[in-house]
């Protein structure tokens, strides 16, 4: 992963002296920021497993030696996911964080989960519109106040977002049961 100024510059503080912040990943997906303002990033695997990972500076995150858990994990310095996913439960693309609960949209596994970030750990691990609405390209937190990071500005505030879209179809009464369960409504994008 890339970390560089608007102007593109390379900050001071990077790790390397170059534009690399962290390395070791096969296929960055999704990124989110917690309230700590730490980097979380969701990853494709080859064939096995995929993965959320929390990013530090200069980390390790071992492909590809690595997969997830499976292959040559232990070598010193890698870092392992905070959680893995069965490719055909997952293949997750987009990822927000809403009040500190990580929400992942998959594609070949047609859902989202929501976990909630606890320390630096993933806990209490819900699934949601399992196979409903087809692969899930990404989840976005609905611009309501008090949902999302960084929070809303007065210019979203004034633009509540009612409805959900996925895809080409908008069906936000399908949608309405699932929005029960969570804390806040995500719009979802389905292809
Ligand atoms: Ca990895």
């Amino acid at each position: 992963m890339l970390r560089i100024n608007p102007d593109g510059s390379i900050p001071a503080d990077n790790p390397f002296h170059n534009a690399v912040w962290s390395f070791g990943h096969r296929n960055v997906q999704g990124l989110a920021f917690d309230s700590q303002g730490r980097l979380w990033e969701q990853e494709f695997g080859n064939s096995v497993m995929d993965e959320t990972n929390l990013i530090v500076k200069g980390g390790n995150y071992g492909w590809p030696s690595c997969e997830g858990t499976s292959g040559t994990c232990g070598t010193a310095g890698f870092i392992a996911p905070k959680r893995t996913y069965p490719v055909a439960q997952g293949s997750c693309s987009g990822i927000t964080i809403i009040r500190d609960a990580l929400y992942v949209a998959c594609e070949r596994g047609m859902r989202l989960y929501r976990a909630v970030i606890s320390g630096s750990s993933l806990t209490n691990v819900q699934q949601f519109f399992n196979g409903t609405f087809g692969r899930l390209r990404t989840v976005e937190p609905a611009r309501t106040a008090g949902c999302g990071w960084p929070p809303p500005t007065a210019a979203t505030r004034t633009q509540p977002r009612t409805t959900a879209t996925t895809g080409s179809s908008t069906s936000p009464s399908a949608l309405s049961a699932g929005w029960v369960a969570l804390e806040c409504n995500v719009t979802l994008l389905s292809f």
